[in-house]
C-alpha cells in the first residue's frame, strides 16, 4: 500500500480511509492517556491555527504581522518570567528550545570550552544537543528531594565549563532544582545557565495564586541566561509549539545568521529551522490573549486538585506509594514488593497509557484528565496490587 497512486483518489474516499486507520490512534479525551505531557489544543487555538498554516516565520519580513505576534507573545512570556526585555522565539519544541540554549552558550564560549554540567535527571535532548554541538554532558546526581546536588555541581565546573543546566520540573518527577543556587554558581564563574521549565513553566507561575509553594525558578536570578518554556505541553497550544527565551538580544548574536536574499528582505535569524510555522506562534498569542492569566491559573487549579486526589489514592492503596510529594502535575508511583515493569505491564494490559522509568511509574495529571479517569485507574491500581 506504500505506491504512489498513478491516479488520485477522490477526497471522500481518502476521508474514508482516515476515518477507519486514525481509530488505531490513542485519544487524549478517552482519558487513558496518563503519561503525555501533550494534551488536546484548546478548542479556540486549533481554530486560530487553522486559518494561518501558509504562514512562515523563515522569511519574516514576508509576514511582517505574524513576526509581530511572535514578539508579543514572547514579551508575554518575558512578563510571566521576570523579564520584560526577553528576546526569542516560538520553535518546535523543548528539544529546539534546549538545542537553541546550549548551541548560543557554546558560540558565546568562543568553542573553546566543551563541557556541559546537567543532571541525571535533564531531559535526554541535552544528550541530543550536546552530541550535534561536540559537547560533553556531565550528569550531577541528586540529592534526597530528586535535585541536582548543588555541591556537585559546584565541585565540577572546571575551566572548559559552557554551561550549566537547570530543570524547573523535571520530565520524571516535576522537580525544580534549586534555581536561587545554580545562578549563584553560575555567576560566581563566569558560566551560561539555562533553566529547562520545558513543563513546569505553565505550571509553576500559577500555583502561588492558589495558596501552593512555588519554587522560584524565572530571570529575577541574575544568572540565568535562557529558559525553554512550550505551550505545545500545558500552555494547551497545537504541537509544534515550544519556546525559547533569552535574556536579552544581544546573547544570541553568536547564532545569529544574516540571510540577504529572502524574498521579504534580509533577515537576522537566529533559529535552527529554516522555514518556520507561524501559525504556532498566532495560536499561541490568540489563546494567550483569550485565557489570561486568570484561565491558566484555573486549568492549573484543576490538574493540581487531581493531583492531590491521585496521590492521596496511591497513598491508600498497599504495595504502591509516592516517590516524592508532588511539586507540580508529576506523580511518581513506585512499589517495594513488586516491579514497577510488571505493574506497568497489567496497567498496559488494561488499557493505561502510562510512562516508565526504570524504577517508577510516571502520571502526567493533564488538562484532559477527569476525575472520573483518576479513580477508574486507582480501581485498577488497587486490583493489580492485589492480584
Ligand atoms: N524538557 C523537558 C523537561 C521535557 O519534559 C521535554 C519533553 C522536553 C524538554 C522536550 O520537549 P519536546 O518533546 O517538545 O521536544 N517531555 C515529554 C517527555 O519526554 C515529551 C513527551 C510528550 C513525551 C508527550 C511523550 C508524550 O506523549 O515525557
Amino acid at each position: 500500500m506504500s505506491d504512489l497512486h498513478e491516479k488520485g483518489l477522490p477526497k471522500n474516499v481518502i476521508f474514508q480511509k482516515l476515518k477507519t486507520r486514525l481509530q488505531q490512534d490513542l485519544t487524549y479525551m478517552s482519558g487513558r492517556i496518563l503519561g503525555s505531557m501533550c494534551t488536546e489544543p484548546h478548542s479556540f487555538a486549533k481554530r486560530v491555527y487553522m486559518q494561518c498554516l501558509e504562514k512562515n516565520l523563515g522569511d519574516p519580513h514576508l509576514f511582517p504581522a505574524t513576526a509581530e505576534l511572535e514578539r508579543e507573545v514572547i514579551r508575554m512570556f518575558g512578563s510571566l518570567l521576570s523579564n520584560p526585555n526577553a528576546y526569542g522565539y516560538i520553535v518546535s519544541g523543548g528539544t529546539e528550545a534546549n538545542i537553541l540554549a546550549l548551541w548560543t552558550a557554546r558560540n558565546l564560549a568562543k568553542r573553546k570550552k566543551h563541557e556541559v554540567i546537567a543532571s541525571a535527571s535533564s531531559h535526554f535532548s541535552f544528550d541530543k544537543a550536546a552530541d550535534l554541538l561536540g559537547l560533553k554532558l556531565i550528569k550531577i546526581g541528586l540529592n534526597s528531594r530528586f535535585q541536582v546536588d548543588i555541591k556537585a555541581v559546584e565541585e565540577s565546573i572546571t575551566p572548559n565549563t559552557v554551561a550549566i543546566v537547570g530543570n524547573a520540573g523535571t520530565t520524571d518527577l516535576g522537580v525544580v532544582d534549586s534555581i536561587p543556587e545554580l545562578s549563584e554558581i553560575a555567576l560566581a564563574n563566569d558560566v551560561y545557565f539555562h533553566v529547562d521549565a520545558a513543563f513546569g513553566g505553565f505550571v509553576l507561575p500559577f500555583l502561588k495564586s492558589q495558596g501552593l509553594q512555588a519554587p522560584a525558578f524565572d530571570f529575577r536570578f541574575p544568572g540565568v541566561h535562557s529558559i525553554t518554556i512550550d505551550p505545545h505541553k500545558m500552555g494547551l497550544a497545537p504541537i509544534p509549539a515550544g519556546g525559547i527565551l533569552f535574556k536579552d538580544a544581544s546573547i544570541v548574536e553568536p547564532i545569529g545568521m544574516k540571510v540577504s536574499y529572502l524574498a521579504g528582505g534580509e533577515a537576522n535569524l537566529a533559529t535552527l529551522v529554516g522555514t518556520r510555522s507561524g501559525a504556532s506562534s498566532i495560536a499561541a498569542w490568540a489563546l494567550l490573549m483569550h485565557l489570561g492569566r486568570a484561565g491558566y491559573e484555573a486549568v492549573v487549579k484543576r490538574c493540581m486538585k487531581l493531583t492531590w486526589m491521585l496521590a492521596e489514592g496511591v497513598r491508600q492503596i498497599d504495595g504502591v506509594s509516592l516517590v516524592t510529594q508532588p511539586t507540580i502535575n508529576v506523580v511518581g508511583i513506585k512499589s517495594d514488593i513488586i516491579a514497577v515493569q510488571l505493574i506497568t505491564k497489567e496497567l498496559r494490559k488494561k488499557g493505561w497509557a502510562i510512562s516508565l522509568f526504570p524504577h517508577h511509574i510516571r502520571i502526567v495529571v493533564m488538562p484532559h484528565t477527569e476525575l472520573s479517569h483518576v479513580k477508574a485507574f486507582l480501581n485498577d491500581l488497587r486490583k493489580i496490587t492485589k492480584e
